[in-house]
């Protein structure tokens, strides 16, 4: 939860301190050890720091002096919020079964954020895992040293380690912050971040964020396991496709079948539930949180009306059910009924779901297997979705073209490839400062990618909608625009947590 305002320190409002600036000293001391060797230590106190050789030459690094220029200008509203997120390991009570996993704090839901727009987030990492991770903060056009991108970003804040995060936070809407450390955030290292607007009208009785996330750990093979599985090629265990024709991610929706899927933390035996009175307005934030679950939600007896995409508000569009990609999220507004209805998010393609259950009135709680029929009605599509006014990309000549083809890699070994090149060792691709960009994702592959730029919104080419996670269908092509605002070295990646791992990443970096 967001703590009470902390005060600065006198002099040095705006800079970041802790052990990321005083690595940076270092290493500029040691960089002809990191030439050697490609990877230094430093010891602070008691926090020890592996980070990555410098940076490529004419690239504008995270600890440029134009990353905290750009900080400057961001609008602060004085407050500051200071939280404390600590990675460990933890049990969830999943109806019954224990699951021991690595959590912050006691779990997602109890270590949600919630902050206002234009405030200044203080969070302290504490690791209390045996290994080494970070926290980024996703869909936050945030200053890039904060982006919590080890080797990148960052150097990862190894086993019993802290590292202070600082930045002003931009843009009020959904979010969430995960680990950005290998397969950790298929586990439970993931948390909801709510940022409030006190402008915005507020429309309904009610808020509340419901994230959904395919479940293994500790009661499955572990994520790191499934990895394993997943490069030699072998399949059997929970590597088994899912297909499914008919959809629109379609043909080959997933390599993994989970055993549980998650709603807030809950299996749908043991559903979080919402209590509002007949009638009311709630808003209802979805995240998908999962690792390689796309979910087709429905809210049983009633149509849904989307107010925003990932964060950003659109023209309000009422369907019946959408489908919501991995790091999507979607804010709806329902006027809800008398009784107890399950809000439903089916795996796509599979037979599992996850759910929540809100409750109005009297009446028996639906069954956990139920499947309302608004599954298969009226399903939203991107092109139904149109920026609201104030969240449009203004109109500009585009000064720059990108294209990059994501692919599978042809090789024994399971790869996923942008541009024939498995990151993170890929050429990265190259924007200055002040372009508009367009960006061709050309889908090359059986499978549908949602893919993820970190620092910036972009807007599709098509409609103009906002978003910072784009799902690029099989065999299609996506175009989207972009302003080069937010100077650094960005993070390019699909976000099926295994395709990363086995290569569909790429950065984008400013030149100098
Ligand atoms: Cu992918």
């Amino acid at each position: 939860m967001s703590g009470p305002e902390a005060p600065e320190p006198a002099g040095d409002a705006d800079r970041p301190t802790g052990p990321v600036r005083r690595a940076v000293l270092v290493g500029g001391l040691g960089a002809v050890g990191a030439a050697l060797t490609g990877t230094w230590w430093c010891l602070t106190g008691r926090q020890q720091f592996a980070a990555d050789a410098p940076e490529p030459a004419g690239t504008v690094g995270p600890h440029d002096a134009v990353v905290e220029r750009t900080e400057r200008h961001r609008h602060w509203s004085g407050r500051t919020s200071a939280i404390t997120l600590t990675a460990q390991p933890g049990t969830l009570d999943l109806a019954g079964r224990q699951a021991r996993t690595w959590l912050y704090g006691d779990g997602p839901m109890s270590a949600a954020v919630r902050i206002g727009a234009g405030d200044r987030l203080r969070a302290r990492l504490v690791n209390r895992l045996d290994v080494a991770t970070t926290v980024h903060w996703h869909g936050l056009r945030i200053r890039n040293d904060m982006d919590g991108v080890p080797g990148l970003t960052m150097p990862a804040v190894p086993a019993g380690g802290t590292f202070d995060y600082r930045f002003v936070v931009p843009d009020p809407g959904t979010y969430w912050l995960h680990s950005h450390v290998g397969v950790q955030r298929d586990r439970g290292l993931y948390a909801p971040l709510i940022v409030t607007d006190p402008h915005e009208p507020g429309d309904h009785d009610h808020d509340e964020t419901v994230v959904l996330d395919d479940w293994t750990d500790g009661v499955g093979p572990t994520p790191d396991a499934i990895l394993t599985e997943l490069r030699s090629g072998r399949t059997g265990g929970p590597v088994r496709p899912v297909m499914a024709p008919s959809s629109p991610w379609g043909p080959m929706l997933s390599e993994l079948t989970y055993p549980l899927h998650l709603a807030n933390a809950r299996p749908p035996e043991d559903p979080y539930v919402i209590r509002a009175k007949p009638g009311q307005r709630l808003r209802l934030r979805l995240i998908n949180a999962s690792a390689a679950t796309p979910y087709r939600v429905a809210f049983a007896g009633h149509r849904m009306t989307v107010t925003h995409a990932d964060g950003w508000p659109v023209r309000p569009t009422t369907v019946d059910t959408l489908l919501i990609g991995m790091a999507e999220r979607y804010d709806v507004v329902v006027t809800v009924g008398d009784g107890a209805f399950g809000l439903v998010a089916a795996a796509e393609g599979g037979t599992g779901a996850a759910r929540v259950v809100v409750r109005t009135g009297s009446g028996a709680t639906p069954p956990p297997g139920e499947r309302p029929a608004e599954l298969t009605r009226r399903l939203l599509r991107y092109a139904d979705l149109h920026p609201a006014a104030g969240s449009t990309l203004p109109t500009r000549p585009v000064d720059r073209t990108i294209r990059l083809l994501l692919s599978q890699g042809t090789s024994r070994r399971l790869t996923w490839l942008i541009n024939d090149q498995a990151g993170p060792h890929g050429k990265p691709v190259t924007v200055r400062q002040g372009e508009r960009v367009r960006i061709d994702l050309v889908n090359a592959s059986a499978m549908a990618h949602p893919i993820h730029l970190h620092g910036h919104t972009f807007a599709l080419a098509d409609t103009g909608l906002r978003k910072d996670t784009v799902v690029v269908l099989p065999g299609k092509t996506t175009s989207i625009r972009l302003q080069a605002d937010n100077p650094g070295r960005w993070m390019l990646h699909c976000h099926n947590a295994y395709h990363m791992e086995l290569g569909m990443m790429t950065e984008l970096d400013y030149l100098t």
